[in-house]
């Protein structure tokens, strides 16, 4: 690069900078210079003119941002610590200038000078606002967020030669921005039964999912369109299959699609998220996942990533999830940018790890190419951290491809951060010194740890994977009722002496057959003989089927690393205080698998370090303490401090303006057209809808039961089952809000 160019680019980088971090001048040491930024729309004739007029140096245009302009002052000294707001005025009232700041030179800040390095390195348009890929920081003090993806891509590792599919709603594949990465034998239509996985287009955009989660994958890198994937050159493909009836065969044609050329799918569906779902994969799909996992890969086992689930708000959580349960899928929970559990999380003890997504309305989404060739900044919910985990997978396997999908598991379990989530409630170290949390799994991905740690020069591969089931053939049904609980002690040697002895544990499952009244009321625990304590099923309020569990497998990591040989204790109990409750614990099985030696890996204790250089002292700024109630956002609760200075007069039309916005929501949110609400577009005030976000946050499902917002959601779920799992709700609000002048 031609050094004035570069130069130009730098103070183009300190230029945005500024605009950045304007509202933080007044805590930064800065140093202001003799130059000044200007939008002249006029052209670069009109700006050397004006430069001359004034008595600067025109220093011609900055970088590639048409008609901005860099003028440097005569007579102002070189640097100087304060600004000159009279030349700045000067400049900015000439009616030829849309714009003009002084700029400022930033000194000893080392962060910055790293940003700076990642800032415009590429050439993509949204490159710089992919916070969670690289360090976006405006000021040193705030959280750092990304997934230490550059110092992987540094290496030369961006996916090459990796194959991921991703099973959804169909794929744009000439996006310009996906096209070059584009492997037509990683696609195919299960929907319409040929080779195009092209998505249907609608008028509500409804199958954009599929493309904007494979665009996450591998946008391309450096051709001025989008943003940049995490496994830029990685190769990509779309199975077609939610666009339709979604059948047992169609599921496991999608999940066992050409598996000896696909490396990695990716997963962000699965059974409705309306918090009375109990399902897992159909024999079919059963089949597909062992099928991948034995033979796929030749041999050495398909990676399969899943959306661990979208039904926080409904009180769902994802050990009732089969397919996130599944011991063969890495499931992946969210965090938001400010590195907290956003609303739509669901909790359980089979989540492996976290990427980053969406989170309050104010909290920035994730980026990605779109249907119709466009771009998208609002990617939302766990459907977007499920991709951004497999491309960090491609990029594990490009270094290493003899990776076995047991392999890949433990380098999650062993490299995910818990240091940049430690705000939340609910983390545990357990008896392997490894900290797990129901919301996170092990934590947030590190794409440098996980890549470093599988380098093949030193990853020896984890030994065989044994199985041991422990049984109680005396065990007679017992007996559970409200306020009740049952508890079941469980001594085992976990085979030792046999050649399926387990000394370090990997998935843990308990197969168990419940019968109860109300499902939604059950609650079981589980704890280990190092003493980890897990909880493998909460209530859920709006489960209130009598069917109870047929030999569900609830399954668990966090006992990950434990030598299970000891007593285990399981307590099922219900404190729902509903009388009428009964049922009887028929029948268990705990199935113990692992391996029969310890890792080459695991020798030594995990060390946790800090994620971040910088000690946040956002730590303990959020009340989290009740772990049941998620705290509303500031922006509402700013927003709602000034419904409360309303006279009583205009606050009984801001109640209806309130349930107005709530309605009008739901009805974006989950209807798509099927209007039967009588709902007038009027002009809802934008705190009205801030208000119905967090009453709507609130319910979770643990409102009165026939309020309308589960009116809703039980529409929608019956009306269209499999659902993506992207924020619906969040993204009608941004709709609305976006109308809104
Ligand atoms: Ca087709
Ligand atoms: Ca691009
Ligand atoms: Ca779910
Ligand atoms: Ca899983």
């Amino acid at each position: 690069m031609e050094g004035g160019h570069w130069q130009h680019l730098c103070i183009a980088s300190v230029a945005l900078l500024c605009l950045l971090c304007r509202g933080l001048e007044a805590a930064l040491d800065k140093h202001f210079v003799n130059e000044w930024a200007a939008e002249i729309p006029g052209g670069p004739e009109e700006a050397q003119l004006l430069a001359e007029e004034l008595g600067y140096d025109y220093m011609g245009q900055i970088g590639s941002l048409e008609n901005h302009y860099l003028f440097r002052h005569r007579a102002h000294p070189r640097r100087s610590r304060r600004s000159a707001p009279h030349i700045t005025k000067r400049l900015a009232d000439d009616g030829r200038v849309s714009w003009a700041e002084q700029q400022y030179n930033k000194e000893r800040n080392k962060r910055s000078a790293i940003k700076e390095d990642t800032k415009n390195l590429f050439k993509d348009p949204l490159w710089n606002r992919q916070w969670y890929l690289q360090d976006t920081r405006s000021n040193p003090s705030l959280p750092k967020l990304d997934l230490h993806l550059l110092p992987v891509w540094k290496r030369g590792i961006t996916g090459k030669g990796v194959v991921i599919t991703v099973l959804d709603d169909g794929l744009e594949w000439n996006h310009t921005d996906i096209y070059a990465n584009y492997d037509p034998e990683a696609s195919y239509d299960f929907n319409d039964n040929d080779n195009d996985p092209f998505p249907r287009y609608d008028i509500t955009n409804e199958n954009r999912h599929g493309t904007r989660c494979v665009g996450e994958i591998a946008m391309i890198a450096n051709n001025n369109k989008c943003g940049v994937g995490v496994a830029y050159n990685a190769k990509v493909g779309g199975i077609r299959m939610l666009d339709g009836i979604v059948t047992d065969a169609k599921e496991a044609s999608s999940i066992g699609f050409n598996p000896q050329h696909v490396h990695i799918y990716s997963a962000s569906w699965g059974p409705n998220d309306d918090g009375k779902t109990v399902e897992g994969p159909g024999r079919l799909a059963q089949k597909a996942f062992e099928y991948g996992i034995k033979q796929g890969r030749n041999g050495k086992g398909s990676i399969f990533v899943w959306a661990s689930g979208n039904g926080g708000r409904q009180g769902d959580n994802c050990d009732c999830d089969g397919y996130t349960d599944s011991i063969y899928t890495i499931s992946i929970s969210s965090a938001s940018q400010q590195g907290l559990s956003p609303w739509y999380a669901e909790k359980c003890s089979s989540t492996l790890a976290t990427a980053y997504s969406s989170g309050d309305y104010t909290d920035q989404r994730i980026i990605s190419a779109d249907l119709h060739n466009e771009c998208t900044e609002t990617h939302t919910g766990t459907s977007a951290s499920a991709p951004l985990a497999a491309g960090i997978f491609a990029l594990a396997l490009e270094f290493n491809p003899d990776l076995t999908w047991r392999d890949m598991q433990h380098l999650v379990v062993w490299t995910s951060e818990y240091d940049p989530l430690s705000n939340n409630p609910g983390w545990k170290k357990n008896g392997a010194g490894l900290m797990v949390n129901s919301r996170f799994g092990f934590g947030l991905l590190n794409a440098k740890a996980l890549v470093d740690l599988a380098d093949p020069k030193t990853w020896k591969g984890v030994a065989e994977k044994k199985e041991c089931i422990v049984e109680d053939n005396e065990f007679s049904p017992r007996f559970l009722r409200s306020d009740g609980e049952v508890t079941i002690q469980i001594p085992t040697k976990a085979c030792e002496g046999q050649d399926n002895h387990i000394k370090s544990l990997e998935h843990l499952q308990l197969e168990a057959t419940i019968e109860y009244t109300r499902r939604g009321d059950l609650h079981i625990t589980l704890t280990s003989p190092l003493g980890t304590n897990t909880v493998l099923l909460t209530e859920r309020e709006r489960d209130k089927s009598p069917n109870g569990f047929k030999s569900w497998d609830f399954m668990s990591v966090h006992t990950w690393g434990e030598d299970p040989a000891g007593t285990w204790t399981v307590k099922i109990s219900d404190v729902s205080g509903r009388k009428n409750n009964e049922g009887r614990i028929v029948s268990w099985k705990l199935i113990l698998r692992g391996t029969s030696t310890q890792p080459e890996h695991m020798k030594y204790p995990r060390v946790y370090t800090s994620y971040n250089v910088v000690q946040n002292d956002r730590r303990g700024v959020e009340k989290m303490g009740d772990t049941e109630k998620e705290p509303i956002n500031e922006s509402v609760t700013t927003d709602r401090s000034e419904v409360t200075e309303n006279t009583p007069d205009s606050q009984e039309l801001d109640e209806r303006a309130k349930s107005l916005a709530i309605a009008h929501l739901l009805k974006n949110a989950f209807d798509r057209g099927e209007a039967s609400f009588p709902l007038e577009e009027k002009d809802i005030p934008k705190h009205s809808y801030l208000y119905a976000l967090a009453t709507i946050k609130q319910a979770e499902g643990r409102e009165k039961e026939n309020n309308l917002y589960n009116e809703y959601i039980d529409r929608f779920y019956h009306t269209r089952p499999y659902k993506h799992r992207d924020d619906r709700l969040l993204q009608a609000l941004l709709n609305i809000l976006k109308k809104k002048p």
